[in-house]
């Protein structure tokens, strides 16, 4: 008689797994606990779609007839906090002989995994994950004893070896990287359509009163739950996506829209990550539209090199680093979070968008998450560590794996350019550009100084000043470093005097 234990974000019908177990005999375990709905405080969206889509799985697991110990919330919540004490009163109840359990997504939980092998009086066996496209193994090889491991490296690598969208040992369209052309500016006057909706059945029902209830100082707002908590449902969402905003994803991937909190954006990675799609299965159903003639290159490959390139490439980054990349402070950044960040009220229009959008809906596509909110942490020299606890608790898709990296890494470069080969600043200027906010803001993205000066302008030269000396040898920063000195002694004293004050006032911008 065996025991699976299977976690919020192990919700994977396939998963080999289960061909492991006798529906007859064995049983499998699934809980809504306390210690990891507060981990962080999650935004209410976030956990009401992990518990649904928990209760969805089960009652799929128990159609097809396996024996499914479920323990919602108001169960567990005043019995058992962890996943340990309720594992030890599982096992206490029946007389198991093995304990199975499936690679968890994060070090906190690996650690706990381990201890019970050294700890629990049946044996321990642990599957691969199943809702990666590489396993964490050949991850590790990847990594191992690269200096540089960069993802364009890694990218390049991992469609060779799965042949997505190559043609024989070439790229399709002639090249591996179609980013150049991703950055097109948001015009005016451009709808993108709306993603699919899913109605809440009884389940979610329940679920969002529940979260109501328990979580009511969380982030988040309920009445914008209307994700798919199923697998049959997500795979409407990615055909939605495919059908509806594919083809222009690669042109708008880089464009910050007013109002348009999706732009052409998929809204699959919580599905993904949560185990309701698989990433493969994504990738080939992108790659089949291209050979369609349904999507152009740039927007196919734009959207692969996503879920191939960076989603793989950031989980193998988290598992080769281990648990003491959570402690990097490249830049010494330890500035607190301004209260706006909880609160969502701030006056620059980009940030008011992206925070907005991110505490109310669980989300923020990637440019408001990378250029708007991690930009503005970066030059502002936040908190690391009040950062990454931000990023992990309001997104609907935030798991410490993917959120680590593109946090510390790529938005705070505070390890020290492992991720990124240059931290990715950028002034009022490149925001503007990109998109429609600058037009409906209090600040002029063309200002420097003054009451009416985009923050981001002055915080930006600030951040060029302070790390000079590191960036002048960096060649792709120097030209930053010249073009600071080009201006004159008075200019650099009012930016620096001005961008101190917006440091000191930081609360009210
Ligand atoms: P799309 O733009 O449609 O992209 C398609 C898919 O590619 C996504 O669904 C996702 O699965 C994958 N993807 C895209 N970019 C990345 C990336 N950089 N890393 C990993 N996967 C990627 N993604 C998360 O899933 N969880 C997080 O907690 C998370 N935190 C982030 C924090 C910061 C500071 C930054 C800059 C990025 C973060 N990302 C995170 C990556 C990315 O922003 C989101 O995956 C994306 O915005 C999700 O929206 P979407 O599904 O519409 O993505
Ligand atoms: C995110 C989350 C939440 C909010 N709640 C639960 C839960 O009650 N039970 C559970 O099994 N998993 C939950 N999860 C997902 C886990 O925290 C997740 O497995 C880890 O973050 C590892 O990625």
């Amino acid at each position: 008689m065996k025991l699976l234990l299977l976690l919020g974000d192990q919700l994977c019908l396939k998963h080999p797994v289960l061909q492991h177990l006798n529906p007859a005999t064995d049983h499998i375990l699934m809980a809504e606990l306390p210690d990891e709905a507060s981990y962080v405080p999650h935004n209410k969206l976030k956990i009401a779609l992990v518990f649904s889509a928990m209760r969805h799985f089960a009652a799929a697991l128990m159609q097809q007839g396996f024996s499914v110990h479920y323990y919602q919330y108001t169960d567990t919540k005043d019995r058992w906090q962890s996943f340990d004490a309720l594992l030890q009163y599982q096992l206490s109840c029946f007389a198991y002989q093995a304990l199975y359990l499936v690679e968890p997504g994060e070090h906190r939980l690996q650690s706990q995994f381990n201890q019970w092998a050294d700890s629990l009086p049946v044996p321990v066996r642990q599957f691969d994950s199943h809702h990666f496209i590489f396993s964490r193994q050949q991850m590790l090889d990847w990594f191992a004893g690269k200096q540089q491991p960069r993802m364009e490296h890694f990218y390049q690598w991992a469609r060779r070896q799965t042949g997505l969208l190559m043609s024989g040992s070439n790229p399709e369209g002639g090249k591996f990287n179609f980013d150049k052309h991703n950055r097109r500016a948001w015009p005016a006057n451009l709808t993108p359509p709306k993603a699919q909706r899913f109605d809440t059945d009884d389940i979610t029902t329940k679920v969002l009163a529940l979260v109501e209830k328990e979580f009511a100082q969380n982030p988040g707002r309920l009445e914008h739950f209307h994700f798919a908590v199923t697998a049959c449902q997500a795979e409407q969402a990615l055909d939605d996506f495919i059908q509806t905003r594919l083809a222009n994803f690669g042109d708008y991937q880089d464009a910050l829209a007013d109002d348009e909190p999706g732009v052409f954006h998929s809204l699959l990675s919580a599905y993904i990550n949560l185990g309701l799609l698989a990433p493969i299965t994504v990738c080939r159903r992108a790659e089949a539209a291209y050979y369609q003639g349904q999507a152009p290159i740039n927007a196919v490959e734009g959207f692969i090199r996503q879920v191939l390139g960076w989603r793989e490439y950031v989980r193998g980054l988290y598992w080769h680093c281990g648990e003491d990349y959570a402690n990097n402070n490249h830049f010494n950044a330890t500035h607190p979070l301004p209260k706006w960040f909880w609160q969502g009220t701030v006056r620059m229009r980009c940030v008011q968008q992206a925070v907005g959008n991110s505490l109310h809906l669980a989300y923020a596509h990637h440019i408001q998450r990378l250029m708007v909110i991690g930009n503005f942490a970066l030059l502002a020299g936040l908190d690391v560590k009040q950062v990454c606890q931000w990023y992990l608790a309001v997104y609907i898709d935030a798991f410490e794996w993917v959120e680590l990296p593109n946090t510390l890494g790529m938005a705070l470069y505070a390890d020290g350019g492992l991720l990124a080969s240059k931290p990715y600043a950028a002034s009022g200027n490149y925001l503007n550009k990109m998109g429609s906010h600058c037009q409906h803001c209090p600040y002029s993205p063309k200002l420097l100084t003054g009451n009416k000066a985009c923050p981001y302008n002055s915080l930006y030269w600030r951040f060029i000043d302070i790390h000079q000396q590191e960036f002048a040898a960096n060649p792709r920063m120097a030209l930053m470093v010249s073009q600071w000195h080009k201006k004159s002694h008075e200019q650099r004293s009012a930016i620096r005097h001005w961008a101190d004050g917006l440091i000191r006032r930081i609360d009210s911008l």
